[in-house]
């Protein structure tokens, strides 16, 4: 461990002794049974079995992490900590055996191996693309051999899960930890202290804030191994407890029960649960505690781990230290930096700054000026008084600084106040995050030119070196390997070793083999298979469009196109067989989406029960997509949906992860679609619809959807399906909303892009009646994405922000 104790091998033990015979392996997995379950093979639950195994595994983890640990302390490294309020990890098992290449074994030794993994549980501590990237990048960093720690909150309950009652979602509390995590060491040694409300004194002329409530954060983590190599890192997760003497034992012993622990019940809430919406600055004070206690526990553990290695210079901080912040929730990192750094530490405010400044970068992965976090000044002020003050002194520096480059432009200052005065004041995040950071990117090409023309203009004007673009990334070993094991062992054949799952770009070389009549077909049988497995026919093209629902995401559009599908065939056409794929979730307060989902599953029921139709269309919704279902749906699918509004999708990442499954993408110019169609070709992409300019434009002028409806007879015939009731059983009333939202506003055009979408999708159906040249075009899809690994972002990222050295560990 990194705990500041020095690390020693007791000499007589040589804990790689865990060998990796089937002898060494089964006798570790009885011993866990016996000793950990306290129970026997014969009368072991999946259960028992499944925990035995995990601690089977990470014991193997836990001896590389050790000489990690041990090869990190000898090289006393430049770090990385990468702060996320999220992280969606995925299953743990399956991974962990990849890794430590004891898949073999555990076949072996585990009586009925399907049964024992289906018991692991994916932690669910993130909402969607920005959680899922934070866990991709953690699994290259560690692949990479890079010193790095992320931190994050151990929520009680993740994501909800999903269900779906008579079409609609319902949600219900993911106790993702109820019987244990098994792949979690605690460690009580470091636990931090973090206070909340209070006030501030002055005290020798130095201000001094007193907290008046304190909540102990306590760390645990999990182990981020990395992918043909020793290298294991950690990922540090902190969850809420009250400190010490919270129970009220007087108020206990009066029978006031909910009373005695109402303390305890206050401070356990900060980590209680993940906030379930993506889209929206909610601005609950509970929220913000989150983030606080997020950031003060982290930076008290960066400053102890550099401490103990640099006798506390200052100086050196920066150069050891580099601190990415994943959008704008950790933020509040930079003023307490600079409280710890000035209050703590009695440095004097512009060395503080510099150091801190120095420190930071700062990740925005939106566009949507409805996501970009504030926080009520009033909120602020009373939940972290000091911080209040450090952010406008920072502030009003800053503000100094751009009247002195801008003289008298006052509109300007005003946009870039980190205040906002009107209609109510509050801190802006994201210009709090720019003004304390280094260096600031986007995570696509299209994404970072926008930040930069548009939503951060000002800023980019005034420190346009600050502004970078890593174009975002996904692991190809959880999203291939494991999601896809034939079509790996397919690529592997063909292109002779396994070495391309640590070089992505090698996959180039199957770009001949889109022309071997053999290898097309065998990558065929491989889709087919996969369909199978999915639950999907396998002769069906299968059309995917699996993300978090937003309006802007477009679903609606695909439930156009396919309402149009099925009056086609209602009239007699035949077309090409599809299985249409939607899944997601929708932050429980958004209706406009939910209604949406009600909507397709009321479009499936109708569909799916017309025997008319059976032959040409089904509709499928699978509820609860996770990181596990996602990982089942992506190695079927033929098309990948990517329709957002250009201009809208930061990057989109199951836009990649289909792609090296073969899946040929039909998407507009939006997000890293951009790049993808750049790297597959033109002829291997179906383009369609405005691009950001054009959809700007029109936005901005009066566009009128009901002229695109009037105009077109398919379009009209598909919107009129929605409110005459022919999906709610004679219910007029039932989707009035979602009518509404398209005739009367249609915010994201989606009526506006649905003739060339639709154009494209013929143009789709030419393409896939002709099997070969589908199946050229899914190789060549595969063969150009190797761009898209998260090992070529994090290789961007150390080379353009982090400067990080890579620390090999000793076998
Ligand atoms: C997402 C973006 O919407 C998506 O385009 C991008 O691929 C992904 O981040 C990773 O960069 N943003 C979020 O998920 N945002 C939040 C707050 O969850």
């Amino acid at each position: 461990m990194e705990t500041g104790k020095s690390p020693r091998h007791d000499p007589g033990v040589d804990l790689r002794a865990l060998g990796n015979t089937p002898q060494d392996f089964a006798r570790d997995l009885l011993s866990n049974l016996y000793y950990e379950r306290g129970t026997t093979v014969e009368s072991a639950s999946a259960q028992d079995m499944y925990d035995s195994l995990a601690r089977t595994v990470r014991d193997r983890l836990a001896e590389r992490r050790a000489r990690t640990a041990a090869a990190h302390y000898q090289a006393n490294p430049r770090w990385l900590y990468y702060l996320s309020a999220e992280y969606m990890l995925g299953r743990q098992l399956e991974q962990n055996l990849l890794y430590t290449g004891t898949t073999d074994l555990a076949r072996e030794a585990v009586p009925d191996f399907d049964t024992t993994a289906a018991q692991d549980v994916e932690p669910g501590l993130g909402n969607g693309g920005l959680g899922r990237l934070a866990a991709c990048l953690l699994d290259s960093l560690a692949t990479m051999d890079l010193p790095a720690v992320g931190y994050g909150i151990r929520y009680d309950l993740g994501i909800f899960k999903q269900d779906l009652d008579a079409g609609g979602q319902v949600e219900r509390p993911d106790d993702w930890a109820f019987q244990g995590n098994p792949w979690e060491f605690p460690a009580p040694d470091d636990n931090q202290v973090v206070g909340f409300y209070g006030k501030v004194t002055s005290v020798d002329g130095r201000r001094e804030w007193e907290p008046a409530e304190t909540v102990l954060g306590e760390p645990s983590h999990m182990l981020v191994p990395g992918y043909g190599t020793d290298t294991v890192n950690i990922v540090r997760l902190w969850r809420a407890r009250a400190a010490q003497g919270s129970f009220d034992l007087t108020r206990f012993a009066h029978g006031q029960y909910a009373e005695a622990v109402a303390d305890v019940v206050r401070s356990e809430n900060i980590s209680k649960v993940l906030y379930p919406d993506d889209s929206t600055d909610l601005g609950r004070e509970l929220r913000l505690k989150q983030q606080y206690f997020l950031v003060s526990c982290s930076l008290r553990d960066i400053i102890r781990r550099f401490s103990f290695r640099n006798d506390g210079n200052w100086d050196e901080f920066a150069a050891k230290t580099t601190i990415q912040l994943n959008d704008t929730h950790p933020v509040l990192a930079i003023p307490e930096l600079m409280r710890l750094l000035v209050d703590e530490y009695e440095l004097d405010w512009d060395r503080a700054w510099r150091i801190t400044h120095d420190t930071f970068g700062y990740t925005c992965h939106t566009l949507l000026p409805e996501a970009l976090e504030t926080w009520p000044v009033a909120t602020i002020e009373n939940l972290l008084p000091r911080h209040l003050e450090i952010i406008y002194e920072i502030n009003a520096r800053f503000l100094a600084e751009v009247s002195e480059r801008f003289p008298g432009d006052v509109a300007r200052i005003q946009r870039m106040s980190l205040v906002q005065e009107e209609p109510e004041r509050r801190i802006r995040m994201a210009n709090l995050a720019v003004v304390g950071s280094r260096a600031v990117n986007g995570v696509a090409a299209l994404h970072s030119q926008l930040l930069a023309e548009t939503t951060l203009r000002d800023f980019a004007e005034l420190w346009p070196g600050r502004f970078h673009n890593v174009t975002n990334g996904v692991t190809p070993r959880r999203f291939v390997k494991i999601a896809n094991p034939a079509l790996s062992d397919l690529i592997s054949s063909a292109l002779g070793s396994d070495a391309w799952l640590r070089d992505l770009s090698l996959l180039q070389g199957l770009e001949p083999f889109a022309a071997d009549d053999a290898f097309r077909a065998r990558w065929r049988e491989i889709k087919r298979a996969n369909k199978l497995t999915l639950g999907v026919a396998p002769d069906f093209l299968t059309d995917v469009i699996v993300k978090r629902f937003h309006e802007y995401k477009r679903q609606l559009l695909k439930l156009l196109h396919t309402i149009t599908l099925y009056q086609r065939i209602r009239a007699g056409e035949t077309p090409a067989p599809r299985t249409v794929v939607f899944a997601g979730k929708a932050a429980p307060g958004y209706w406009a989406v939910k209604d949406v989902i009600r909507l397709i599953n009321a479009v499936a029921a109708t569909v799916n029960n017309d025997p008319a139709v059976a032959p040409y269309l089904k509709v499928f919704f699978p509820a609860n997509y996770n990181v596990t279902l996602g990982q089942r749906i992506y190695p079927a699918a033929d098309l990948s949906e990517q329709i957002s509004l250009a201009g809208k999708e930061a990057s989109g990442t199951g836009n990649m992860k289909l792609a090296l499954n073969g899946a040929v993408t039909i998407g507009t110019l939006d997000g890293a679609n951009v790049e993808i169609r750049d790297r597959v070709g033109a002829d291997n992409f179906f383009l369609f619809g405005l691009d950001a300019a054009e959809a700007a434009t029109l936005r901005s002028s009066d566009y009128r959807p009901r002229d695109y409806y009037e105009r077109d007879d398919e379009l009209r015939a598909a919107v009129d399906a929605i409110g005459d009731g022919t999906f709610a059983g004679g219910d007029r009333q039932a989707f009035g909303g979602v009518l509404a939202s398209l005739l009367d506003r249609d915010e994201y055009l989606t009526l506006a892009d649905f003739r060339s979408y639709l154009d494209a999708q013929a143009e789709v159906e030419k393409v896939w009646l002709d099997a070969e040249a589908w199946t050229a075009k899914s190789i060549l899809n595969t063969a150009r994405s190797g761009y898209f690994s998260s090992d070529r972002t994090i290789a961007d990222y150390t080379r353009t922000i982090w400067g990080l050295d890579p620390v090999r560990v000793n076998p």
